[in-house]
């Protein structure tokens, strides 16, 4: 048994087998972002590539997902096991019109294991959402992902939307974008204040913010 048999069964859609098998690779002692990254994640970007391909379709893209998500629920209480009191808190989203949420899913455990409270709002996650969500939780962060590249247009709308409320509605709260079609040079250009490369890349930003 190794990590490439969690790849393996990502492939094979095995909602079922994905779990066991990240349970016995964390008993055995495996590095977390190991199991993560080279079982996972990358068996969905070989599922991405066969999605380009037109070898495999929607359905197919949804089942792998779904597997995924299985073997994140084992690797949850190990990303984000904190009993401490938080530094700070996150208002977390997919942008309006996107439904991806594995890679925001795993950016909100990295945070709460970094010590922030965290409030998901989930995916297609409207402007205003953002907004009145960090001012009712008098948030610190807005983190928004996005993986289509016909989202980004939305980004940049929600990231005007924030500006315009921290400086006509006294919210002030910063705003960070990602996900793979966001570089910084976009995040720059629409006015967010961090790019966070990676889930790992969104910690160290966001701890950035709490501690100035
Ligand atoms: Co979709 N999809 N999908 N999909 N999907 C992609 C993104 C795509 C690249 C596949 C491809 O063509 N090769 C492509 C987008 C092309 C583009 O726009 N450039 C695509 C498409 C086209 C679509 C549909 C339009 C397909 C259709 O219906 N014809 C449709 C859109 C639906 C919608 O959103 N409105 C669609 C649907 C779906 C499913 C629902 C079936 C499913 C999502 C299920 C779910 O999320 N619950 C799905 C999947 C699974 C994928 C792929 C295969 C995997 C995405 C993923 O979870 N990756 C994807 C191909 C790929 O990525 N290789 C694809 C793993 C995840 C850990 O990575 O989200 O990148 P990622 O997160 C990373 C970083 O980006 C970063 O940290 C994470 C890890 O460290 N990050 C942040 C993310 N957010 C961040 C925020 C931050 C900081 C860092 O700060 C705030």
């Amino acid at each position: 048994m190794s990590i490439d048999d969690i790849r393996k069964a990502v492939l094979e859609y095995d909602e079922e087998t994905v779990p066991e098998l990240v349970q016995a690779e964390v008993d055995a002692g495996t590095e977390v972002h190991e199991i993560l990254n080279r079982g996972l994640v990358s068996a969905l970007d070989e599922i991405g590539e066969k999605f380009s391909a037109g070898t495999l379709f929607v359905p197919e893209m949804l089942m792998a997902a779904e597997a995924v998500q299985a073997g994140l629920d084992i690797l949850r209480p190990l990303l984000a096991d904190t009993g401490i009191k938080p530094i700070g808190t996150v208002i977390l989203g997919t942008v309006k019109g996107d439904l991806h949420d594995i890679g925001k899913n795993l950016v909100g455990m990295l945070l709460e294991g970094a010590g922030f409270r965290l409030i998901d709002l989930g995916t297609d996650v409207d402007a205003e959402d953002f907004i009145s969500a960090a001012q009712e939780n008098d948030a610190d962060i807005i983190a928004m992902s996005g993986l289509l590249t016909t989202s980004m247009s939305e980004m940049e709308r929600a990231v005007t939307a924030v500006r315009h409320a921290n400086t006509g509605r006294n919210v002030n709260v910063r705003v960070m974008v990602g996900g793979p079609p966001v570089t910084q040079d976009f995040a720059d250009r629409i006015g967010a204040d961090a790019y966070g490369m990676d889930a790992p890349g969104a910690v160290e930003r966001a701890r950035g913010f709490v501690a100035s």
